[in-house]
């Protein structure tokens, strides 16, 4: 298994719209791999392959707060959206930022796992977010996107100054 680079904004290629996996390889299956052992060292609950640019549409997530064990995603769709909810989010890819997003509550996603059977997940709470915020990876849009511009530049402003702070 390997730590793979993690892209920060404002890198472009963030704002790559992802290809769907056409077919389920050994490949997807060591991405798969590294993309936990990568987030787990980033001390995330989720990464996009997006976010260390590989443009195929699979997902990670290990929410330890719910009962679900740790979760892969390959060509997540999102079939059903119910009710709202606002939470606080981060992202490894714009470190240091925490805001607050309004998502869907609920929802129920269809996928392939890394054998490349389908299932369906209902999800609620910070799964349901933590995917949301997943799947808008893959489709070239991080949580900052939905902040107005103002909170937006302070955001990114935060950023840049705790950037230079550690380099
Ligand atoms: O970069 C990422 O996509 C990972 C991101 C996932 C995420 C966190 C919170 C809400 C939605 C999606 C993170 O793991 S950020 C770091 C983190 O552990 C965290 C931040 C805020 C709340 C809970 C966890
Ligand atoms: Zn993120």
């Amino acid at each position: 298994m390997a730590i793979l680079p993690v892209l920060h904004y404002p890198d472009s290629r963030l704002k790559t719209i992802a290809r769907p996996v056409e077919k389920v390889t050994t490949d997807i299956q060591r991405l798969v791999d590294d993309m936990f052992e990568t987030m787990y060292h980033g001390k995330g609950i989720g990464l996009a392959a997006t976010q260390v640019n590989v443009h195929q549409r699979v997902i990670v997530m290990d929410v330890q707060s719910t009962s679900h064990p740790p979760l892969h995603f390959i060509n997540p769709e999102i079939l059903d959206k119910q009710g709202e909810e606002i939470s606080e989010e981060g992202c490894l890819s714009v470190p240091w930022v925490y805001e607050k997003v309004c998502r869907a509550a609920h929802l129920t996603v269809r996928a392939l796992n890394k054998e490349g059977e389908t299932f369906t997940l209902k999800a609620e709470g910070l799964l349901a977010i933590c995917i949301q915020h997943e799947i808008d990876h893959l489709n070239g849009t991080l949580f900052i996107d939905y902040l107005s511009p103002l909170k937006k530049e302070r955001a990114i402003k935060k950023m840049e100054k705790l950037k230079r702070r550690t380099i």
